[in-house]
């Protein structure tokens, strides 16, 4: 079988598979509860939190008779409402709060709900408070569902030299941080080929479907990685995910040749994918690459690859290349890999159909060091420390629609970020 046969016959295999039904494929997602302990199982990292209160916010509130005489409160986004949570000391005379109140049951009430107690800690010369409670468990409203939800609350607060721990100063400056202790699994397969799907409340909001967005940080030449916000799905061959493996939630997918419209509804338990029936343009990638995302240009919906190959079809539009994976064999037994995140300088390019363009990334990389102007410091003041930072770069270099303004040139497609995979060998 020639390879053109082979690439015909196992897109209509995939085509077959997928022609199930009418509204596409669905994966079955399962919710995963975090064992508490380590047993290797991957688990995606996922976190919110909620600013700290001096008052408890208007409400049909019930609360508990609290031991200390300076309570703070929080309301917590989780799933479609906000729950009211509570700190308190076990007793007036303890260093930080080591008391948590939680309103799990989600009625307004917060004594019918145990006091949970944690054991508070100082670092940093007694500066640096923090307490860990145990894990959460709670259920969260998402329509007209209610569904289980687990977090690790965490209550810290940082004092800085010269001021003095008051609930004032832990209102302003003391964080409230929830860790998710839970994710939604999935298999399933496509072409005879299984698949693995985890999908990570990364944003720790109760929810599992936050679509991606990007900050827009409008400073050019400064690096800064652009990290996107909203939730995360890992999607691979097998199940031997590690933190870099995570994609932003997608609204596309790009997989075993074919285009995919990604939904995912927690409630009903599944992700549906969709045949993309659109029509679609022709962008050929410089380097083959594990993992890779492209990012619409007012950074609200991406489309995640999963080893692509060199050449895809994707809707025509404005794009930039937000992240990518790729490793190679350096025929000396070690695998390396690349994890590479867009930063602010990364160009936007543009597919259009019948342009047939290449996205240029990757080698070579060079090490570039920033140093930010300080607007503090007049010309020729001599200043104590200078912050700098390492960035090393890969090529984004455009050569298919070039945008007005933008050279194709050296641009930051990446703060790249290397690491042997087996066996370990120092990066030259
Ligand atoms: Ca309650
Ligand atoms: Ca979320």
């Amino acid at each position: 079988m020639n390879e053109g046969f082979g690439r015909l016959a196992a897109a209509v295999l995939v085509a077959l598979c997928v022609a199930r039904g009418a509204s596409g494929l669905d994966v079955t997602l399962e919710f995963e509860k975090y064992s508490s302990r380590e047993d290797g199982t991957f688990r995606p990292y996922g976190g919110g939190g909620a600013r700290f209160l001096l008052e408890c916010p208007e409400g049909d509130w019930k609360l508990p008779e609290f031991a200390s005489d300076s309570p703070l409160f929080a309301l917590i986004q989780l799933g479609d409402g906000k729950r009211l949570a509570a700190i308190d000391r076990k007793t007036p005379r303890s260093d930080f709060y080591d008391v948590l109140y939680f309103d799990a049951n989600g009625n307004g009430d917060l004594t019918d709900d145990s006091a949970i107690r944690g054991d508070g800690q100082a670092f940093s010369g007694g500066r640096y408070h923090m307490t860990e409670f145990p894990a959460l468990e709670t259920t969260v409203e998402a329509g007209a569902a209610s569904l289980p939800y687990v977090f690790l609350p965490r209550v810290s607060c940082f004092v800085q030299e010269g001021e003095k721990l008051t609930p004032k100063y832990m209102a302003e400056r003391g964080d409230l941080y929830l860790g998710v202790q839970c994710a939604y699994r999935g298999r399933f397969e496509l072409g005879g080929q299984p698949y693995f799907v985890i999908v990570n409340d990364r944003n720790g909001n109760g929810r599992f479907n936050d679509p991606v967005s990007l900050m827009q940080v409008r400073v050019t030449g400064s690096l800064q990685p652009l990290y996107p916000q909203g939730d995360e799905v890992y999607l691979g061959e097998s199940q031997a995910f590690d933190y870099y493996d995570g994609m932003p939630l997608s609204s596309l997918l790009v997989l075993g040749g074919r285009v995919y419209e990604v939904a995912v509804d927690v409630p009903a338990g599944k992700m549906t994918l969709t045949p993309y029936e659109q029509p679609l343009a022709s962008l050929r990638l410089g380097m083959e690459a594990e993992r890779l995302t492209l990012c619409s240009e007012d950074g609200t919906r991406c489309i995640n690859m999963l080893r692509p190959g060199k050449q895809v079809m994707v809707p025509a539009g404005k794009y930039r290349l937000l992240s990518y994976q790729a490793q190679r064999n350096d025929g000396q037994g070690d695998l390396w890999r690349v994890v590479a995140m867009a930063t602010t300088d990364t160009p936007m390019f543009e597919v259009a159909a019948g342009s047939n363009g290449t996205l240029k990334f990757g080698e070579p990389y060079v090490p570039v060091v920033s140093v930010p102007r300080r607007r503090t410091a007049p010309p020729g003041a001599r200043v104590s420390d200078v912050p700098m930072s390492l960035n090393v770069l890969g090529r984004a270099q455009l050569d298919m629609v070039p945008l007005r303004d933008i050279r194709p040139v050296w641009v930051g497609s990446a703060a790249v970020i290397e690491s042997a995979i087996s066996p370990g060998q120092a990066w030259q």
